[in-house]
């Protein structure tokens, strides 16, 4: 072929899949199948990387890769996306009422079903879908049009050439989660833990073709601005909505007083149990929209609707083992291993069984059916056993006599209740070197703090130092657990990667070896240039190390002798993580120099000042005396600075200390 006939080729790949991308994502109405396209795709892409002179600007290979690179546009929303407020029982909910009642006279009351997906809205322009976006923060949510698009029951055509702005929830049938989670268990990929959660990462994907995939429903219960419409009252609004071709949850009931949406509870409670979606309580709104102004609002929620949230789910399941977890300290827990089941939306194989006396007292036994509830939100524990269902021959359960994990003894700590592990090397600890491993002094891993990594370690997803550098696989899971957002696992996770370009040192310091501490860590940094050489030190070799003795020798070469270090080891270099000296800094040019800090530097903390004074062979002190040779001051520095003008010591602030170094 000529390049011509390339060229032909190449343009003739680029319009009809543009023309195919655009049949699918936005009239969804896909017009070849996935192989075909697929297989023109991969043409198209051969060709451009064999002539790269040839590719077209408006190749659908650069869409993609586009759509992998930049975050989702933001949208600002003209009229806030506000959340509510939750009460938990009657009381609450009466409560709420009379704060109501003394405002206005007549009114009444729309009970809905409050559906567990991911808050979104929708902009028609002559009834046309033009926009989409997700709640966000209310304010500001990310543009998802594209994603939207390809949700099957959410109208792109209304019946009315209206330009209107509607709200509502984009959610995933809890069979298409199982069925989702079944195909990701066999490709190995790491499951979702609950609906929204797939809602969510499946609606936010900057592929559209993924989101097509997960087969996304929607429930619309919001018009923005009624009145241009007539409309003057929620259950108005849903009949709108409906005849407008949106899908309204059919479950919603209008109510004339409190104690009516009370009696409403436990037949939305025992209904939602038999529904395809999740739901996590119901929503009450006042009806007239005429009183929403008079009610009025506090600065996040309006106080003309509320959420009532149902009680924790109870569920029964099968125990399928008990298994021990040697936790920080070497405290002892056990666990349970259970038939995994869904507990308000999330899948749970493991709870906590609290101690000993707790499964002995209810006589628990693996094989038995118990219940288990979400303790909490975050760890789930088993309740009580349903003894009715045993089946015969199940062994009661026993402490075993030694630690699960290093096979010492174990024993009751004074509180008689738990058990704790007698060896002060047990494996099983690993627990307290993770987070050693993680400290500011060590990898510095900003974010994974003591009880993030306490946390992490119980659900399972760190069973050592290593794991921590795993933890980008799964990032949906840890979506779901409390207090981690988005952002947060975003930035923990970079910190995870930065910390791949630390020194030597740190990481040496990290492995957490008895007697190695942070200078004996520089000293071993300094002689041989990656852990791998380290490893095969020897114990003449280290001897003759400066400051170094024969126990510390000793120690080393111990901990490397132990085939589960061996392993750490090696599963640190196959994650990445493999330093060299070379990234230490072997500069000593503070060395004999003392600096003293004192108030807050515009750029860089404290500890970070100290570890580039300390690299460089200085010393940091508190106090100024005759011998410091330096003050490093920052903005509000107090006292110190006095001193140092008194006893005439140099003062340099950052930026002539970022010039020394
Ligand atoms: C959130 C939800 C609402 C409704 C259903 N599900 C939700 N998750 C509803 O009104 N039917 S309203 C709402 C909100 O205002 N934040």
């Amino acid at each position: 072929m000529n390049e011509q006939n390339i060229q032909e080729r190449i343009n003739y790949l680029v319009n009809i899949l543009n023309q195919y991308n655009y049949e699918y994502y936005i009239l969804d109405n896909p017009t070849v199948d996935d192989s075909e396209y697929d297989s023109l795709i991969k043409e198209l892409e051969n060709l451009e990387n064999k002539y790269p002179h040839l590719v077209r600007n408006d190749s659908p290979t650069k869409k993609v890769g586009a759509f992998l690179k930049t975050d989702l546009e933001t949208i600002t929303h003209e009229h806030p996306m506000m959340s509510l407020g939750d009460v938990f029982n009657s009381e609450e909910l009466r409560e709420f009422d009379d704060k109501i009642s003394k405002v206005v006279d007549k009114y009444t009351y729309v009970v809905e079903l409050k559906i567990d997906g991911i808050a979104s809205t929708a902009h028609y322009e002559n009834g046309l879908f033009t926009l989409g976006a997700t709640r966000g923060n209310g304010t500001v949510g990310e543009n998802i049009t594209k994603n939207m698009l390809t949700i099957s029951n959410l109208p792109k055509v209304l019946t009315k050439h209206v330009n209107i702005e509607v709200r509502g929830e984009v959610y995933m049938k809890k069979s298409v989660l199982e069925e989702i989670n079944a195909q990701r268990k066999k490709d190995n990929l790491a499951l979702f833990a609950n609906c929204r959660n797939a809602a969510g990462g499946s609606l936010r994907q900057l592929d559209p073709a993924i989101t097509k995939k997960r087969n996304l429903n929607q429930f619309s219960y919001t018009i923005v601005n009624p009145e241009n419409y007539g409309i003057t009252s929620q259950m108005a609004a849903l009949e709108y909505l409906k005849e407008l071709g949106f899908s309204v949850n059919p479950y919603h009931k209008h109510c004339q007083n409190i104690e009516e949406v009370i009696a409403t509870i436990d037949y939305y409670d025992k209904l939602r149990k038999t529904l395809d979606y999740a739901t996590d309580g119901i929503v009450i709104k006042v009806n007239e929209f005429a009183l929403y102004d008079l009610i009025g609002y506090t600065v996040k929620v309006p106080k003309w609707a509320i959420a009532y949230k149902f009680p924790a789910e109870i569920v029964t399941t099968r125990l399928k083992d008990i298994v021990l977890t040697v936790g920080r300290t070497g405290k002892i827990i056990p666990n349970a291993i259970l038939d995994p089941v869904y507990i308000a939306g999330t899948l749970v194989s493991r709870a906590t069984l609290n101690n000993e006396d707790f499964i002995t007292s209810r006589d628990i036994r693996i094989g038995d059916f118990v219940r288990v509830r979400k303790a909490g939100e975050i760890i789930p524990e088993v309740v009580d056993v349903d003894l009715t269902r045993r089946k015969e021959g199940l062994i009661p359960f026993k402490m075993p006599a030694v630690c699960p994990k290093c096979g010492m003894p174990i024993k009751k700590d004074n509180s008689d209740v738990l058990y704790y592990c007698t060896n002060p090397d047990c494996g099983g600890r690993i627990l307290e070197g993770i987070i050693h491993f993680a400290s500011r002094q060590a990898m510095d891993i900003e974010g994974l703090g003591d009880k993030q990594i306490e946390q992490l370690y119980q659900m399972g997803y760190l069973t050592d130092a290593s794991d921590i550098y795993l933890l980008k696989n799964y990032e949906n899971e840890l979506l779901t657990l409390d207090r981690y957002g988005k952002k947060k696992i975003d930035n923990i996770l970079f910190a995870i990667e930065k910390s791949k370009n630390n020194p030597l040192d740190k990481f040496i310091f990290g492995l957490g070896i008895r007697f190695i501490g942070a200078k004996a860590a520089k000293t071993l940094a300094k002689h041989y240039s990656s852990i791998s050489m380290l490893k095969d030190a020897t114990y003449e070799q280290l001897l003759q190390l400066e400051d170094f003795g024969e126990v510390m020798a000793r120690s080393i070469v111990d901990y490397f002798a132990k085939d589960l270090n061996k392993v750490l080891i090696d599963k640190f270099i196959s994650y990445g993580v493999n330093p060299t000296s070379q990234n230490t800094s072997d500069n000593q040019k503070f060395s004999g120099l003392t600096f003293v800090l004192t108030g807050t530097l515009p750029s860089m903390s404290r500890d970070e000042a100290t570890s580039l004074i300390e690299e460089r062979g200085g010393k940091t002190s508190s106090s100024v005396s005759k011998k410091t040779s330096y003050v490093l001051v920052g903005t509000d520095a107090g006292s110190k600075l006095t001193k140092a003008h008194e006893l005439g010591i140099k003062i340099i602030d950052e930026e002539e200390f970022k010039n020394m170094l």
